[in-house]
């Protein structure tokens, strides 16, 4: 893996309440292809740790990833942890996938989110408009893609996707969906 020069150290994690771990897995590929390097968590971090972790690791960027649909609460409680931190008061936070289990976007929520301190709220886990959010703080241009241009140019992402989806209800996936 080479990294680029302006390459930032993303925290990634699930929220507090949040198993699913793929999308972290995707979230790691898509910003180590764009050059940065990344400390992930895992998924169900509580706000503690992820302070904690924080305090440790200074990222430069923190990425919190929801897919079971508690994004809201588990993201409120984590940015509020964090930005009681002196230090951690202006580390961009972003949050992005499911806020909601009504699977509709909701845009009092992310309103609320931003104003306890998310810097950015992808509530529809939109790829390309956070690949583009991630390049403008790396300090780079990063060229406008759609979710397709993204798909195609990092096709192991994609494909994993498809693949966890494709594997989830299968006996012998080792999966319990
Ligand atoms: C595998 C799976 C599980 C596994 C997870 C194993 C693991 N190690 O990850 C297990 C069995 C643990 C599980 C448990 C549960 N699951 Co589940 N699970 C799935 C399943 C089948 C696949 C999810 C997955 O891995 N997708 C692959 C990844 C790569 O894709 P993705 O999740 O879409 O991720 C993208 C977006 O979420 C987005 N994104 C996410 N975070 C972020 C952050 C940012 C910044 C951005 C930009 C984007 C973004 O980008 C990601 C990449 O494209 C889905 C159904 C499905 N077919 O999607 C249900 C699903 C997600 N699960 C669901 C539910 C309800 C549960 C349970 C509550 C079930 C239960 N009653 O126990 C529990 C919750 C446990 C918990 N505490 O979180 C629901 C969620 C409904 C909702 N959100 O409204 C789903 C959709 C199933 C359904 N149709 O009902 N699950």
């Amino acid at each position: 893996m080479v990294h680029s020069q302006h390459g930032l150290h993303v925290l990634v994690c699930g929220g507090a309440s949040d198993a699913h771990t793929w999308n972290l897995v995707c979230l790691q590929l898509l910003l180590e292809e764009a050059g940065h390097r990344v400390t992930n968590l895992g998924p169900c971090v509580p706000e503690e740790l992820l302070a904690q972790e924080c305090l440790t690791h200074r990222p430069d960027a923190v990425v919190i990833g929801s897919v079971n649909g508690h994004g809201y609460q588990d993201g409120l409680r984590a940015v509020r942890r964090l930005r009681r931190e002196p230090s951690l008061a202006a580390v961009p936070v972003a949050l992005g996938g499911k806020l909601g289990v009504d699977g509709v976007r909701d845009a009092a929520a992310a309103d609320a989110l931003r104003a306890a301190g998310c810097t950015a709220v992808f509530d529809d886990g939109d790829l390309a408009a956070f690949h583009t959010w991630v390049g403008g703080l790396a300090g780079h241009s990063a060229p406008t893609r759609t979710t397709a241009d993204l798909g195609v140019r990092a096709g192991a992402t994609a494909d994993l996707g498809a693949r966890t989806r494709a594997t989830a209800g299968a006996p012998t996936g080792g999966s319990r969906a």
